[in-house]
């Protein structure tokens, strides 16, 4: 595409359409700015310089006159407008399909509904120790494009992708790509869970000969296992096995018998184990993010010792299953990244017995399948967020004893009071908008309510 000497309209003007912005500006391209909440253009404008603007609901007609239309993942696909523009034949895409245009370094994509931060941040870090780096980008926090103005560019590129950043993006071909796992997620962004995970897979889709393929272990994705191995790209199935012996069809994770959880890798054909116990971080689902990592290293020619010790001192990202201290007799863990059921899940069956706090935006989900999970695990739950009532009706019929507390400070206080001495998780199963501004926050709030019970106390 020929940016120059066309216009553009860049569509929400957050972290991504700032990026984009700064990107086209910098090509001298001609850009106009939508968004639907802000009114005040002004102080956002200002590391950009004057560009027009247009605040307020996007309406079919506005993106007709431009020649292509960048945007933000947070604006939903299905938008009247972005629909009304796609069908007049203007080039709708999302912040990928620039950067794509303009990064020659390997790509290593991620992507899942859950891990994905762990996964990337832990890979950028161990390729980060290799000659020429690695940058980081996506999902993550960083927006892509800004990958491209830095002046020292690394020789590989790993990014974060969600599915809202894949489903705007035609085409993509990581030369590693992983799909952690597809769980319930963002019903209320996409029309349905086919069309998520449609999303997802568009990674696989222009891989060939000497790229690689990481993909979960199960039946569901045997059959584009074997496309890909037909294609001539090197598949590796990754997950979590009750196995005393490291399998055969497995490339990396995890494998567990009576005793002993190892995580696994390999490098030259040569498995590679690491007991669990070494690692700081709890968790199996984190585990097997960890074992990606390795797997990812070792490709990339990372050296075994390198990989084991930064194995064995991962202490896990913020609000990802972190220990945050004892206070009243009680552990406490900050799981608030957790935003759908399957990552609480997860969580929930690490420990043998905890206080649960839980709550907040369901978008949409289901919380039934939790059920069996919540009642091995939950000694006691206590509910957050504006709409108790589906977690409300998950306990009742899990047939653990809860108490709404509606916001997080009493919610602590409750789980503190609780008689059993057992660890406390936050762990809401729930995007945290209905009360905080993102997960960040609602950890934060976590952490402050527990530091005022400990000077209380
Ligand atoms: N807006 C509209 N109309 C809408 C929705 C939003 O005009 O219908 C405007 C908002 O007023 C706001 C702007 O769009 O000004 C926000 O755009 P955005 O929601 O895309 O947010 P960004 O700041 O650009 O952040 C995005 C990702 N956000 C989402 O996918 C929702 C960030 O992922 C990502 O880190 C960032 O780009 C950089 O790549 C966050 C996220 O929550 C962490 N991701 C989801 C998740 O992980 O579950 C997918």
């Amino acid at each position: 595409m020929k940016l120059r000497k066309q216009t553009h309209a860049v569509i929400g003007m957050g972290k991504t359409g700032m990026s984009v912005v700064r990107f086209l500006k910098g090509k001298g391209v001609y850009c106009e700015v939508f968004d639907e909440k802000i009114q005040d253009f002004s102080s956002v404008l200002k590391d950009v310089g004057e560009l027009p603007y247009h605040a307020g609901r996007i309406k079919a007609d506005a993106l007709l006159a431009f020649d292509a239309v960048w945007v933000s993942p947070g604006v939903p696909w299905q938008h009247i407008a972005l629909q009304a523009a796609r069908d007049a034949g203007v080039t709708v895409q999302g912040d990928l399909t620039l950067f794509l245009q303009y990064c020659d370094a390997p790509l290593i994509a991620i992507t899942g509904t859950n891990g994905k931060t762990t996964t990337t941040q832990s890979i950028q870090t161990l390729l980060e120790t290799l000659p020429g780096g690695c940058d980081v980008g996506g999902n993550i926090g960083i927006p892509m494009l800004d990958l491209l103005g830095q002046k020292n560019k690394a020789k590989r590129v790993v990014l974060e992708l969600s599915s809202f950043q894949l489903e705007r993006c035609d085409v993509i071909h990581p030369k590693w790509a992983v799909l952690l796992n597809v769980q319930a997620d963002h019903a209320d962004m996409h029309a349905s869970p086919e069309d998520y995970c449609a999303a997802k897979l568009k990674l696989f889709e222009h891989q060939q000969t000497g790229d690689t393929a990481v993909l979960p272990v199960g039946e569901q994705w045997d059959a584009l296992s074997g496309d890909l191995l037909k294609r001539g790209v090197c598949v590796y199935r990754v997950g979590h096995t009750q196995a005393p012996e490291i399998p055969t069809d497995m490339t990396a994770g995890i494998a567990s018998d009576a005793s002993t959880h190892r995580l696994f890798w390999h490098a030259d054909k040569q498995v590679n184990t690491l007991n669990c116990a070494k690692i700081p971080t709890r968790g199996l689902h984190q585990h097997i993010n960890l074992a990606v990592a390795a797997q990812a290293a070792s490709d990339f020619g990372v050296s075994q010792q390198v990989i084991r010790e930064a194995l064995s001192s991962f202490r896990g990202l913020p609000h990802r299953l972190r220990f945050v201290g004892d206070v009243l007799e009680h552990a406490w863990f900050d799981d608030s990244k957790a935003t759908n059921p399957a990552a609480a899940e997860a969580a929930l069956a690490s420990f043998d017995q905890v206080i649960w706090i839980c709550g907040g935006l369901l978008k949409g989900l289901d919380l039934t399948p939790m059920t069996d999970v919540v009642h091995k695990h939950v000694c006691y739950a206590v509910v957050i967020g504006k709409h108790p009532e589906p977690y409300i009706r998950l306990l009742q019929k899990a047939g653990v004893n809860y108490t709404v507390a509606n916001i997080m400070q009493r919610a602590v206080r409750f789980a503190a009071e609780h008689e059993d001495k057992l660890p406390v998780l936050l762990s809401p199963a729930a995007a945290s908008m209905d009360q905080f501004k993102n997960y960040v926050e609602r950890g934060k709030v976590f952490q402050q309510a527990i530091d005022a019970l400990a000077k209380d106390s």
